[in-house]
C-alpha cells in the first residue's frame, strides 16, 4: 500500500497553514522603513535581552499591556513586509521583557480584550517562527481567559472584564482571531468551533447586517452602545474574514470608510488615552482582508489616501507621525501608542507605484 507525503496529510488537516513560514507578501517601501525606523529610535528600549516600549516621548515609563501588545504587533507587521530577521529578533526581546514583567500568565489583568491583544501578538509570532514558547503562552492564556470570559448570558460571548458588565466588541472580535490562530497553531479543530461562535454572536448582537456597523458594546441589562470604533470593526473584519464570511468583512470595511471615516480619512482618536492606536488595529485586519480577498479595487485607494496622509504629518525633528492626521505632528510630548497607527498603515499598505 501506497501511503501518501506527511506534506499532504498535513496540509489536508490544515497544519501548514502559515505555520513556521517566512513571510509571502513583503514588499518595498523606504516610507515604512523611515516611519518604523523613527518609531524604534525613540520608543524602543532593551535591557539585557529583554524589552518594552517607552509610554511617550518624555521620561522612562513603559506602555501599558494592551498598548504594548499592539505595539509587538508591529513588529509583526514589520517583518511581514519585510522579511528582515531583525524585526524577529526584537519581537523575541519585546517577548521576553513582556513576560519578565508580566509573568507567563496574565489573570491578574482585570480586562479580558488586554489579554486576547497578547495572545493574538503570541500566536502570531508563533506562525511566524515556529517558537513553542510563543504558542504554548497564546494557548495558556487564551485557554484560562475564555473560562472565565465566556457566559450564557446576554446569548453568550465574553465579558469584557471580570466585572462582569459588559460585552464588548473590543474582546470578542480580538478572541475569534485569537482563536482561529490557535487552531492553525496547535491544529485544534475545537478552537476554530469557539471562534465560529464567538463571531456567531458578535454578528448577531453588535453587528448590523444591513449596514456593517460594529457597535461597541452590549450591558448587562442589554443596553448597545453603538459607537463604531476603527478597531472594532478592523477585528470584526479580521474574523469575518479567517472564518469564511467575506461579505460580512467587505460590508463592515466599507462601512469604516464611508460611514466612520470624514472624506475617507480616519478619525482623529485622541492620542493620550487608548484610542491613539485603533487606526492602525484596524487597518491591519482591513488590509489584510483586502490583500486575500482581491478587493483592491473598493479599498485601497482608501487606504493609501491614509497612509499617504499619515507619512506627509510627520515631524521633521524626528520622523514621528501622530494618529491625529492629516493635521501635522506638533513638537513636544508624544505617545508611543498614538504614533503608532500611522507606522501600521505604512506597514500593512501597499504603496502607490513609485512611492
Ligand atoms: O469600553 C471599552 C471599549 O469597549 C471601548 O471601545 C474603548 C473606547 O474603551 C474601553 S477599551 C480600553 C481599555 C483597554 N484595556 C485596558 C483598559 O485600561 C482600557 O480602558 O476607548
Amino acid at each position: 500500500m501506497t501511503r501518501p507525503p506527511l506534506a499532504l496529510l498535513l496540509t489536508l488537516i490544515g497544519v501548514t497553514a502559515g505555520c513556521n513560514s517566512a513571510p509571502t507578501r513583503t514588499f518595498v517601501s523606504p516610507r515604512a522603513d523611515v516611519l518604523l525606523q523613527a518609531h524604534t529610535d525613540t520608543f524602543y528600549q532593551v535591557q539585557d535581552g529583554r524589552a518594552w516600549f517607552k509610554e511617550t516621548t518624555e521620561g522612562t515609563k513603559k506602555a501599558s499591556f494592551w498598548k504594548r501588545a499592539e505595539q509587538i504587533e508591529l513588529e509583526l507587521d514589520a517583518y511581514e513586509r519585510t522579511g528582515n530577521p531583525q524585526q524577529l529578533e526584537m519581537f523575541a526581546n519585546l517577548y521576553r521583557g513582556f513576560v519578565g514583567e508580566n509573568g507567563a500568565t496574565w489573570m491578574e489583568n482585570k480586562y479580558n480584550d488586554d489579554i486576547m491583544w497578547m495572545v493574538i501578538a503570541c500566536a502570531r509570532g508563533y506562525l511566524l517562527t515556529g517558537r513553542p514558547e510563543y504558542r504554548d503562552t497564546a494557548k495558556a492564556n487564551f485557554d484560562l481567559c475564555y473560562a472565565r470570559a465566556i457566559s450564557p448570558d446576554l446569548s453568550g460571548g465574553l465579558w469584557w472584564t471580570t466585572d462582569n458588565q459588559s460585552k464588548n466588541s473590543c474582546v470578542n472580535g480580538p478572541a475569534a482571531i485569537a482563536a482561529v490562530l490557535l487552531s492553525r497553531a496547535w491544529a485544534e479543530p475545537a478552537y476554530r468551533a469557539k471562534a465560529a461562535d464567538l463571531y456567531r454572536w458578535e454578528r448577531a448582537t453588535l453587528f448590523d447586517p444591513k449596514t456593517g456597523r460594529v457597535s461597541d458594546n452590549l450591558n448587562r441589562n442589554g443596553r448597545k452602545s453603538d459607537t463604531a470604533f476603527t478597531y472594532n470593526e478592523g477585528t470584526f473584519v479580521g474574523a469575518a474574514d479567517l472564518l469564511d464570511h467575506p461579505d460580512d468583512a467587505l460590508l463592515a470595511a466599507t462601512y469604516t470608510m464611508n460611514h466612520v471615516c470624514r472624506n475617507g480619512l480616519l478619525p482623529q482618536y485622541g492620542e493620550n488615552d487608548d484610542s491613539g492606536g485603533f487606526n492602525g488595529v484596524g487597518v491591519r485586519w482591513i488590509a489584510r482582508f483586502m490583500y486575500e480577498r482581491g478587493q483592491e479595487a473598493v479599498l485601497e485607494p482608501w487606504l493609501q489616501k491614509n497612509a499617504e496622509a499619515a507619512w506627509n504629518a510627520r515631524r521633521a525633528t524626528d520622523n514621528l507621525s501622530w494618529c491625529r492626521w492629516p493635521d501635522p505632528t506638533p513638537e513636544g510630548r508624544r505617545s508611543s501608542f498614538g504614533c503608532s497607527s500611522a507606522v501600521v498603515l505604512l506597514q500593512v499598505v501597499h504603496p502607490p507605484a513609485g512611492k
